[in-house]
């Protein structure tokens, strides 16, 4: 029907110059899983696979008439989040979800690996106070969850009581990822509700820079697709090994 909306997926996030995390990732996966995907850019990072020379903050009447215009136009049921930068970028998302009432899925994305801050010191506190609550899914890495929660994370036991905790905060699942734990064999960690599910997986000899942002990416697609939120994550899983095997 003519004026039938176009469903799609949207990311906010920051764009990485370099094509392998933020924005560029979001969309190059939601579209391997066929879907449309949509941007809100809320920064402007140059950097290379070696460093981050410049961030570029876009103004945040532009953040905000992005959003305009995409929830005009299109029937967004998922949302992603990344690099968010600014505590006023995040109370922007807050009201549109306040009015559209989307399924959020929160990648919390603190630094890069480099240690540059992709979320400045005075948002950290909005973030988890103002939108986590509000999450459909939450999805650390371990380093991550220890910056939410101010506690460390050694071991499977106190990964699990970790994702327990965030799930606390009010959101309605949590994968937590295990990669940055030291054993060979580690677990990515799902919660919903009262349910746990284990993901094994075999630590790799390389990090694969955005593979973080792809995995949430490929789960907002597969939960968009109508998947319950175990079948996205596992599908989201498979799909990274794959990457891991081609790159
Ligand atoms: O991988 C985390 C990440 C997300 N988004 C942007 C980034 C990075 C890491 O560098 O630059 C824009």
């Amino acid at each position: 029907m003519e004026n039938e909306k176009k469903n799609a997926v949207l990311t906010i996030a920051g764009s990485d110059s370099s094509g392998g995390a933020g924005i560029q990732a979001d969309i190059k996966t939601f579209e391997e899983f066929n879907e449309r995907g949509l941007s809100c850019i809320t920064a402007i990072t140059s950097q290379n696979p070696k460093k981050i020379i410049e961030i570029h903050e876009v103004p945040l009447n532009s953040v905000e008439s992005q959003l305009t215009a995409l929830f005009d136009y299109y029937q967004i049921s998922f949302v992603k989040t990344g690099m968010l930068f600014s505590k006023d970028v995040i109370e922007v998302i807050e009201k549109f979800h306040n009015q559209y009432k989307f399924n959020l899925i929160i990648d919390p994305i603190f630094k890069s690996s480099s240690g540059t801050l992709l979320l400045k010191e005075d948002a950290r506190e909005v973030l988890l106070k103002k939108l986590i609550p509000k999450a459909f899914m939450l999805t650390p890495n371990v380093i991550e969850a220890e910056i939410i929660l101010s506690n460390k994370i050694y071991d499977l036991n106190s990964q699990v009581s970790s994702a327990k905790k965030l799930l606390k905060m009010g959101v309605h699942s949590v994968l937590l990822k295990g990669g940055h734990l030291t054993e060979d064999l580690f677990y990515d960690i799902l919660i919903i509700g009262n349910e746990i599910y284990k993901f094994p997986k075999k630590r790799k000899n390389r990090s694969l820079h955005g593979s973080g942002c792809k995995l949430s990416a490929a789960i907002v697609a597969n939960l968009n697709k109508g998947l319950s939120i175990f079948d996205a994550v596992s599908m989201a899983e498979k799909y990274i090994e794959k990457l891991f095997e081609m790159f």
